[in-house]
């Protein structure tokens, strides 16, 4: 009860929601922020506030400064295993277990979607849990992490680089595939706690919007996405997503 006083959904996003065959939901930072997780246009803190992320996901830095940039993996992912999924995390299960056909694309590395329980995460940009030989492609899911040296391919001896996706790269080919289909297959497309500009994924909403799907978005800022939405849920994604479920779901 005390929730819904805060919180006010549209009864008609209620009701589009209950009635959809087809469900995505895409994810950014925004949904991890809860947990803990800085978001990536967040200023760094600590020993990385003279970083700027978008300076430090890139090719170009790993070829000039690999052991900078596995630091500063290293850092996320020790943050990230000790964080915990959130409200947001958990109500995404919930809502998995009442849509006919749910998608869950994130743009997050941080497998908390994965740990809180979702079945089937589509994963754009990655994941911290795993790394890939800069030479051969090789994936490997752990590898020696020392101060001294820097982590080596098992198969060809070249450097490992964490397997995410760095700006100019592609995006992996079968999961930008499917997130795609989903869009253009689905009846309401739900965007959380991303900032809308990162292409592509930033482009999924309006393919969805222009066959025909409903938007929505929840984000305690606008976005380039809330401006064309049908639907804006200005709020942090663990107070938005459990209101949405518990009135779409009330029985559950
Ligand atoms: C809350 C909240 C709460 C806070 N609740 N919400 C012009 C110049 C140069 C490049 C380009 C250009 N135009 C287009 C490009 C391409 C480029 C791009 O889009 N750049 C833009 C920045 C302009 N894209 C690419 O390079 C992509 N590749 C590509 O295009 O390839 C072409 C190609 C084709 C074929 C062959 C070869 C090449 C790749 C993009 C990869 C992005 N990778 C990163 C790093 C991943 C690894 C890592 O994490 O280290 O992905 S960048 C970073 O941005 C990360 C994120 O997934 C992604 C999106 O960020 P996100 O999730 O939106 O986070 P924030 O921090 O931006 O926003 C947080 C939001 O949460 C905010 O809105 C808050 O308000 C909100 N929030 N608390 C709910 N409690
Ligand atoms: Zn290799």
């Amino acid at each position: 009860m005390a929730l819904e006083k805060q919180v006010s959904i549209p009864a008609p996003l209620v009701n589009w929601l209950r009635a959809a065959e087809r469900v995505v939901v895409m994810t950014g930072a925004g949904v991890s922020a809860e947990s803990g997780v800085p978001t990536f246009r967040d200023a760094q803190t600590g020993l990385w506030s003279r970083y700027r992320p978008e300076e430090l996901a890139t090719p170009e830095a790993f070829g000039r400064d690999p052991r900078l940039v596995w630091d500063w993996y290293r850092w996320r992912r020790d943050l990230v295993q000790k964080a915990e999924p959130n409200a947001a995390h958990h109500a995404l299960v919930q809502m998995e277990t009442h849509v006919h056909q749910m998608t869950l694309v994130t743009q997050n590395v941080d497998g908390l979607h994965r740990r809180a329980g979702s079945r089937s995460v589509i994963e754009l940009h990655g994941s911290l849990e795993r790394a890939r030989c800069q030479g051969c492609g090789q994936r490997a899911q752990e590898w020696p992490e020392t101060d001294e040296e820097l982590p080596r391919c098992s198969l060809c001896g070249d450097l490992l680089r964490p397997d995410v996706v760095w700006f100019g790269e592609a995006l992996p080919r079968a999961a930008i595939e499917q997130a795609a289909a989903a869009a253009l297959g689905c009846d309401l497309f739900l965007v959380v706690g991303t900032s809308g500009v990162v292409e592509p994924a930033a482009l999924l909403p309006y393919l969805a919007k222009d066959q025909g799907a409903v938007l929505a978005v929840v984000n305690p800022e606008e976005t380039p996405q809330s401006e064309v939405a049908d639907f804006f849920l200005p709020g942090r994604a663990g107070d938005v997503l459990p209101v949405l479920i518990q009135q779409a779901w009330p029985q559950a």
